[in-house]
């Protein structure tokens, strides 16, 4: 009986260890602390209901009996398992024909199956985070998806429904909300309407009334979304295994994220699925368009080293992203003075930074989407009124001082009315939100805007009335020589307290190599990227050489006082 004793007492101990290390695994994710949490728990009593053993896959292998026949994956179809689409030989002038319509292979979109497999691209540490286990989805909050499209393929649009649908747990979709921002295809009206009645999620589509553009497009799907979190797709994206709970998950954990899913690349000549890396960040130029960069070892080092701990990036690519829906109100929703395309994630970007929120790549959560490298619809009014209309919004609102980066290098930029924007600036103070320089020294260090800098604008020599010129060229290039101009552009310099000489992304530098003055990304480092500006010559602060004209060139060459090829005004320069 002693035996037995032990044993009892040696199992107990072992479940008592047992449960310690369980609760302490899963004390890991976070507990509810939203407002919604009463609307949970209601919904975690419905699931129970549905379904017993109560894992969200059962949920959906329910769900998808109820599918119609016709919509069920049928198996080979081209393009299964994300692979490229090979257009038959007889079908390839078709093909090219059909491809103006929305600069993608809609042929090939067309013979794809609306169930595409894909396979499970996540990082394998990310099908065992215990956060994302089935189990604990129930405590998340659901979401309504909206799609906004203006002239979208069928298919592409309605792949994006059922990509999301088919991966997505049953009991976290609320709704789908399509917005139809005034399209004219025939295939986007009443053929629409009925086809989605039949989806088994309820799905409703909004029109609107006149083109509003996407930013307008997205606001009247918010406000017809019931859900308690709001998830934005563009109307040609795959959903992959997993993609929603990880984000539904980090604004369970702070209301005040944007979740936005690592972006693959879906080819727009052969629809194939092509993973992107988990290394890159949201980052933008001096033109204000967003740009994809590596991000820095320090955010790595900032998440443990762990690649399924979401980055921190300092700003979104606008498409694709979650956001709670009180928290999306809260924060300013959008900006209803941007028109059509172009901008509006950036200003969100710099919003959710400034007024205390955090802007996120979950790297757990995979979403593809159609790179096109035209786009496809009209722009009422032209490409460049919009965008000049829309990023002078982002930078007379949210930049500070910083805007005249923006301004020197875009002068044409302001012959397009921005129109009212005190709205926009009177959310700011309302929010007390803080200064872009923060947001420069906190979030984003490694950006192209220098954070202190002493003067910026062209660099002249007077007597031949030419300018340093970046030319737009690329590290490791020359830099030029052109004759000034008013235009901005890369002739606009700026003069960074590192004594550095930038344009946009690259610098001015000179190495003991040549003597040719090229251009280099920017280092901060100070070394071949500094230059003393003194007596009206440009230094080179290591070999101790002066900026000069050589025939069409630009030169170090010995330091002469008061050589006319040596002379530089920098427009701007403090006395
Ligand atoms: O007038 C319009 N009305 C619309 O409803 C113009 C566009 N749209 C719709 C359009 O049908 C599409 O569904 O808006 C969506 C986005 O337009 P796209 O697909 O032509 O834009 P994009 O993918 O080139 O643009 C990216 O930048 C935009 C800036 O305004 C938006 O933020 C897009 O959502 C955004 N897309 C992504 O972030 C996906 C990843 C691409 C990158 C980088
Ligand atoms: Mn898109």
């Amino acid at each position: 009986s002693q035996q037995v004793l032990k044993v009892v007492v040696l199992t107990s101990l072992v479940w008592c260890l047992l449960d310690v290390f369980i609760l302490t695994y899963f004390s890991g994710c976070a507990e509810t602390q939203n407002s919604f949490k009463s609307s949970h728990n209601q919904r975690f009593q419905d699931s129970v209901e549905q379904d017993e053993d109560g894992t969200p896959r059962s949920l959906l292998n329910k769900f998808i009996d109820k599918v119609p026949e016709a919509l069920k994956p049928k198996p080979n179809r081209p393009g299964d398992g994300g692979k490229a689409v090979v257009i038959p030989k007889h079908l390839e002038a078709e093909a090219k024909e059909k491809f103006k319509v929305n600069q993608f292979n809609l042929l090939a979109s067309e013979l794809m199956s609306l169930n595409r497999s894909l396979p499970d691209y996540r990082l394998s540490s990310c099908k065992s985070v215990p956060c994302y286990e089935p189990s604990l989805t129930r405590k998340l909050p659901h979401t309504s998806i909206i799609i906004v499209f203006h002239n979208e393929a069928w298919t592409t649009l309605l792949r994006t429904v059922h990509s999301a649908i088919n991966r997505s747990p049953r009991h976290l979709l609320k709704e789908f909300l399509l917005v139809d921002d005034a399209s004219d295809q025939e295939h986007l009206k009443d053929k629409l309407d009925e086809y989605v009645a039949k989806l088994p999620v309820p799905t409703k589509v909004l029109r609107m009334s006149q083109r509003g553009g996407l930013i307008r497009a997205r606001l009247r799907g918010a406000k017809a979304a019931t859900g308690d979190v709001l998830t934005f797709l563009d109307a040609h994206c795959e959903c992959t295994e997993g993609w929603l709970e990880p984000l539904l998950y980090e604004i369970h954990k702070n209301r005040k994220a944007v979740a936005c899913p690592l972006i693959d690349v879906i080819s727009d000549d052969t629809f194939e699925y092509i993973t992107g890396g988990d290394t890159t960040w949201g980052g933008f130029n001096w033109k204000l368009n967003f740009r994809w960069y590596p991000s820095p070892r320090r955010e790595l080092s900032r998440r443990g080293g762990d690649r399924t701990v979401p980055m921190r990036t300092p700003t979104m690519a606008g498409g694709l992203f979650s956001i709670e829906k009180n928290y999306f109100y809260e924060t300013g929703s959008y900006d209803p003075g941007m028109n059509i395309w172009g901008g509006e994630n950036l200003e969100m970007s710099f919003r959710i930074w400034q007024c205390g929120g955090e802007v996120l790549i979950v790297t757990c959560s995979r979403v593809g989407h159609v790179f096109r490298k035209i786009s496809p619809y009209s722009w009422p009014g032209g490409v460049a009124a919009i965008l000049n209309h829309n990023t002078q919004r982002i930078a007379s609102v949210w930049m500070d001082d910083y805007k005249e980066i923006f301004y020197k290098m875009n002068p044409g930029v302001t012959k397009t009315d921005p129109g009212d924007m005190t709205e926009r600036q009177n959310l700011r103070k309302k929010l007390g939100c803080k200064s872009f320089r923060w947001y420069l020294e906190n979030i984003y260090p490694e950006s192209h805007i220098p954070i202190n800098y002493k003067s910026v604008g062209r660099i002249v020599n007077p007597s031949s009335n030419k300018c340093i010129d970046g030319l737009g060229r690329k590290s490791g290039e020359d830099m030029a020589l052109l004759r000034c101009h008013n235009n901005g552009g890369h002739q606009i310099f700026a003069y960074t307290e590192d004594l550095a000489l930038r344009t946009d992304e690259v610098c001015m530098d000179a190495s003991s190599a040549s003597s040719q003055i090229k251009l280099f990304g920017c280092h901060g480092l100070g070394g071949n990227q500094a230059w003393v500006y003194k007596d009206q010559q440009l230094k080179h602060k290591t070999s101790q050489q002066c900026a000069t004209i050589v025939g069409e060139a630009l030169m170090l060459e010995k330091c002469i006082l008061g050589k006319p090829t040596q002379i530089w005004l920098i427009e701007n320069f403090p006395d």
